[in-house]
């Protein structure tokens, strides 16, 4: 054994041996047409897969970039149903039939996209005001303080019936109704009121809090309610189940029985199980040895300059969970505690602007913009930028180059449910190189140990772990990234939809294999 292990060339390729058992689309469309039989599945979320764009007179389509999109969609995509979702681009209803429909992808149409149609007030409230600025800071904690307005819980409960109105006119009997996070809090209970026949699960792609945290909501009551009328309530980790089922036991008169995960509150069951999200590993690996992608690695390496010994890439929508400010702060404290590092590593930020009508990311946009200022007036020199700033939409194809440029991708959120970015990477380090330094108060934390972790608001400390994830001699690094490969590779997206799906489909009680 030991001879073997010298033998082996320092640089040597994937150690990534194959994955035990493998999910794959087949599979999942499999389980699905046998646990469904004849039955439909609708797919509900505020956010819809693709969106038709005017340009330049022309009518143009892109897929947002979201990480429920991301996961969702290839699922759709394999098991064919009906998605219901917010139509919010310029030339969406240009595209829809008299009822709102639409097949997609529109380039290889697989699935039913169904829009639904909100008042410019409607989206201010529901969207902006009672998802944005109320649910998504009161579910993440980072100190950035929920807004309660009543006119924006009005127009969530008016917008959760309209979606309700369109999945009832779109379910056929005994239909199985997959829900998709926070902007949907009420539409289990209604759905349920008017046609208990339907299966309904729901997944909440985002951090629950604490119930010490949660208790603010002065709706919380009609909260609790609106996802205990689900059959299934999954999250990314069984730490965000404990706090939703501590804060139901608090709130209502409610029977928690921990060992099955499951509540009961007046008669009807509730099963809330974790289910961490994932990436579909293997596209991405065979999408990033392609030549565009190769051809996007020269061109983003000429025009930003990045010829540099080291890259390191953060990729996010800016948001304020991300915790981007904290980590050009932290690159920032690297330059200082490791100036031999001046001139040969360059710090990418790339993503989208996000959600810019509201105050907090606005503000976390200037912050960002000053940072990269300040970090490249102080440490840059004529010929080197310590940090590009690419805040753009990327394609996939650019994002892949990304990560294939990426000796090293820091994700340091603040809090986050999961976060796909960092699987995504170690999916497309194919040749089993590559260093990933991850915030421990990410749900992925939890399946990759072998990352570099970090706690983001300890600056020295994430510059001590960017140093150590540059400098690690390279088989020790190929052997953590091997391990991390192993698990996306493993536990991908379609066993991630087979494990929520199935609970869902065979209830009433799931726990007998049928
Ligand atoms: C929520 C939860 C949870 C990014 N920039 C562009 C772009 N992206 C893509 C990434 C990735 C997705 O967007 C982001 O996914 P994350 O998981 O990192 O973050 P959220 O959007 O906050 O997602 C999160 C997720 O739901 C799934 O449950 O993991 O915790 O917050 O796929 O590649 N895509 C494109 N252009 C960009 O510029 N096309």
């Amino acid at each position: 054994m030991h001879e073997l292990h010298m033998a082996a060339p320092p640089h040597a390729p994937p150690a990534t041996p194959p994955p035990v058992d493998v999910w794959t689309a087949n599979r999942v469309r499999d389980l699905v047409a046998r646990r469904l039989g004849n039955g439909h599945l609708i797919v509900v979320s505020n956010r819809e897969p693709y969106v038709h764009e005017v340009k330049n007179g022309d009518i143009s389509w892109n897929r947002p970039a979201s990480g429920l999109v991301t996961a969702v969609d290839p699922i759709m995509r394999a098991v064919g149903g009906t998605w219901i979702a917010h139509g919010s681009g310029s030339a969406d209803r240009k595209v829809v039939d008299p009822d709102g429909r639409v097949m997609v992808p529109p380039d290889r149409p697989r699935y039913a996209l169904r829009r639904v149609w909100l008042t410019e007030e409607e989206e201010r409230g529901y969207y902006y005001g009672f998802a944005n600025e109320t649910l998504w800071p009161l579910c993440h904690v980072v100190y950035v303080r929920p807004t309660f307005r009543s006119r924006d819980w009005e127009l969530y409960k008016a917008v959760n019936a309209h979606f309700c109105r369109a999945v009832l006119e779109e379910a056929p009997p005994k239909a199985t109704v997959w829900v998709h996070d926070y902007h949907l809090a009420l539409l289990p209970g209604l759905l349920k009121a008017a046609r208990p026949d339907l299966t309904v699960a729901h997944f909440w792609h985002i951090p629950w809090p604490s119930s010490e945290v949660f208790r603010i909501c002065p709706w919380q009551r009609e909260i609790l309610e609106g996802l205990l009328a689900n059959d299934v309530l999954g999250f990314h980790i069984r730490y965000h189940c404990d706090n939703f089922l501590d804060a139901v036991s608090r709130e209502l008169e409610v029977n928690v029985d921990r060992e099955r995960s499951a509540v009961t509150y007046r008669g009807h069951t509730t099963l809330v199980r974790p289910f961490p999200i994932s990436v579909d590993a293997e596209q991405i690996g065979a999408d990033c040895r392609e030549e565009d992608v190769a051809r996007e690695m020269v061109r983003l390496r000429e025009e930003y300059g990045l010829a540099r010994e080291k890259i390191a890439v953060g990729l996010d929508r800016f948001d304020y969970t991300k915790g981007i400010p904290e980590r050009l702060l932290a690159v920032e404290r690297f330059f200082e505690l490791y100036p031999e590092w001046r001139g040969r590593l360059a710090f990418v930020q790339a993503g989208v602007p996000s959600r810019s009508r509201i105050p907090a990311y606005r503000s976390v946009w200037r912050r960002i913009e000053h940072l990269v200022r300040r970090i490249n007036q102080r440490h840059g020199s004529q010929d080197w930028a310590p940090v590009v700033l690419l805040p753009e939409h990327l394609s996939r194809t650019a994002i892949h180059a990304l990560y294939r440029i990426a000796d090293c991708l820091t994700v340091t959120s603040l809090h986050d449910g999961m976060n796909l970015v960092a699987k995504e990477y170690v999916a497309a380090r194919t040749e089993g190189d590559g260093a990933l330094v991850l915030s421990q108060f990410t749900g992925a934390a939890r399946e990759f140990p072998e990352a570099f972790l970090i706690n983001p608001y300890n600056l020295d400390g994430t510059a001590e772990r960017l140093a150590a994830a540059l400098t690690m001699p390279e088989p020790q690094r190929r052997q953590r990234m091997a391990r991390l490969r192993e698990r996306v590779l493993e536990w991908n997206i379609y066993r991630w939809a087979g494990a929520a799906l199935d609970t869902a489909l065979r209830l009433p009680d799931p726990e007998v294999v049928s």
